[in-house]
């Protein structure tokens, strides 16, 4: 699937706005990376080249890909063609600071958002180059390097839409894409894994649902497109703030066509019914776990009893949905995985399961820690070509027992069939003909899906 780069896009307006004079390139869907850059580096002769920095790997510990390569090749083009300043942020940017910039020897880095970052950058950077108060920047200045705590106080009302235009939609939705729209940042829960703590912090901060819903119907207008995914890492927490966007849409009656991730706490029928009427055409449920071992381990923050409850409203509702799984967490033993299926197929059928093992650890996230202290990894461990956290306990043959235990049900698939020329194919068939979600039908992807191993 490509996702448009709205991040990088939203920095562009918030440039633009403040009266300099920037130039994107879009990468995504360059075959040659020197004919797309070098022309525009001639031409435009730019003080700072900013990258954005999505991904850098697919998360994935059995069917690994590292993607951050392709910056050095960027940069090197960026250093043949121009005397530019290189700059970057972005998510993948911002999960390992250190690490990226030492690799690529970028001199400043931005961890977390930019719209308050970059423009106080650039007025340092004109003047008197104290860089010491920006926010989430990691610099070098006389061989040391200085990291600034990110600040997440900026108020979402006060950011314009992103550099929409920029974008070349059509191309992003003939490759499976959507239109991404943010409508809060911040996150309360606490999962083991999770870094969305250094990305967005941990105190939730809403765009108001009304300027939400203003973007959403411009971007239908503009675009021509009505399809989008919410990119927040939980839509419906708080279910207050989800329910009045949708409230919103279907007020507008703005027929859009949605699909979001939402955790179970909260998502009863009242939501489920809204969500529908709102024009939500699939939830991508994220449990991890299900016992109440694994859950607490997980630090989910919610109940097996929760994960029922949706299961329920989004059965009753008619929503399509996909749950996701993350096996290997501490203290993880094969029973528990089995116990995990066992449960979630007395909840119900989802259209699709998907089942992934190992925890990608990230230096900020509290798996971190626990795989120190397990002797995973040492503080020295260089976490860019990534290192997973498997629970001991599942042994070596971890991932062929969960693709055996995963072949039991034909709704459920692991890495080892995302991975497949198969799967691949059929969702390239999918997208083209917009099927959304693409995971909807996968009981009939075939019998590929279910083969026995
Ligand atoms: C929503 C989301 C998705 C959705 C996207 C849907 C859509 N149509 O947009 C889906 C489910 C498709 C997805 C897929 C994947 N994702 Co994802 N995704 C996210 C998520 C939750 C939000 C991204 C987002 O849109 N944010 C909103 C925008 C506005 O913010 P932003 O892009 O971060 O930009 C801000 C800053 O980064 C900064 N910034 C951005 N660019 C630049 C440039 C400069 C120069 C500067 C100064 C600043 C700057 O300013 C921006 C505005 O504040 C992030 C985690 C997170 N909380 O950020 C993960 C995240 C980006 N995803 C991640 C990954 C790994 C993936 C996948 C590879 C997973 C997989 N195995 O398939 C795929 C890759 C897909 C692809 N082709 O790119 C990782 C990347 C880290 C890594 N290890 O590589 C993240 C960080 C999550 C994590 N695990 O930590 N993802
Ligand atoms: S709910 Fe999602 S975004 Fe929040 S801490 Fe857990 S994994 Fe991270």
């Amino acid at each position: 699937m490509a996702v448009a780069p709205i991040g990088a896009a939203g920095i562009v307006r918030i440039l633009e706005h403040q009266g300099q004079d920037v130039h994107f390139v879009d990468l995504c869907f360059s075959g040659n990376l020197k004919r797309n850059l070098a022309g525009v580096l001639k031409k435009t002769d730019p003080d700072i080249v900013g990258l954005a920095i999505r991904n850098l790997d697919n998360c994935s510990s059995t069917t690994q890909k590292t993607f951050f390569q392709t910056a050095r090749s960027v940069i090197q083009i960026v250093k043949e063609y121009s005397s530019a300043t290189i700059i970057m942020g972005g998510g993948g940017a911002s999960v390992l600071p250190q690490e990226l910039a030492a690799y690529l020897h970028v001199p400043y880095t931005f961890i977390g958002e930019g719209e308050e970052s970059l423009p106080a950058f650039l007025r340092e950077y004109s003047g008197k180059k104290d860089f010491s108060k920006i926010p989430g920047l990691l610099y070098q200045e006389k061989e040391t390097w200085h990291m600034n705590p990110p600040d997440f106080s900026g108020n979402l009302d006060h950011y314009p839409l992103y550099a929409y235009e920029r974008i070349n939609h059509k191309k992003y939705f003939e490759h499976g894409g959507m239109i991404g729209y943010q409508t809060k940042r911040g996150c309360p829960f606490g999962c083991v894994y999770c870094n969305y703590r250094t990305l967005e912090g941990t105190r939730l901060r809403y765009r108001s649902p009304q300027l939400c819903v203003d973007d959403m119907e411009k971007l239908v207008r503009e675009t021509g497109f009505r399809d989008f995914f919410f990119t927040d890492g939980v839509f419906n927490w708080p279910p207050d703030h989800a329910m009045k966007i949708c409230e919103e849409i279907i007020r507008r009656n703005l027929q859009i066509r949605w699909i979001a991730y939402c955790n179970p706490a909260g998502l009863d029928d009242e939501m489920a019914r809204v969500f529908k009427a709102s024009g939500c055409v699939g939830i991508e449920l994220g449990v991890d776990a299900v016992t109440d071992k694994m859950l607490e381990n997980m630090g989910k923050g919610f109940t097996r009893q929760d994960i029922q409850k949706s299961y329920q409203a989004l059965l009753r509702s008619g929503i399509p949905f996909a749950v996701f799984l993350l096996f290997g967490g501490p203290d993880e033993s094969y029973p528990d995985m089995v116990e995990t299926q066992k449960c979630l197929m007395e909840f119900g059928k989802a259209n699709a399961v998907f089942a992934s093992l190992g925890i990608r650890i990230y230096r900020d996230a509290p798996i971190y820690r626990i795989a120190i202290r397990e002797g995973i990894i040492t503080p020295q461990t260089n976490l860019l070509n990534p290192v997973f956290y498997i629970s001991p306990k599942l042994g070596e043959d971890a991932m062929d027992r969960l693709d055996r235990l995963a072949r039991q049900e034909v709704t459920w698939s692991t890495p080892t069939d995302w991975d497949s020329f198969t799967v691949k194919s059929v969702q390239r068939i999918l997208n083209r003909f917009r099927v959304i979600p693409n995971w909807k039908d996968i009981e009939a992807y075939g019998t590929h899906m279910r083969r026995k191993r």
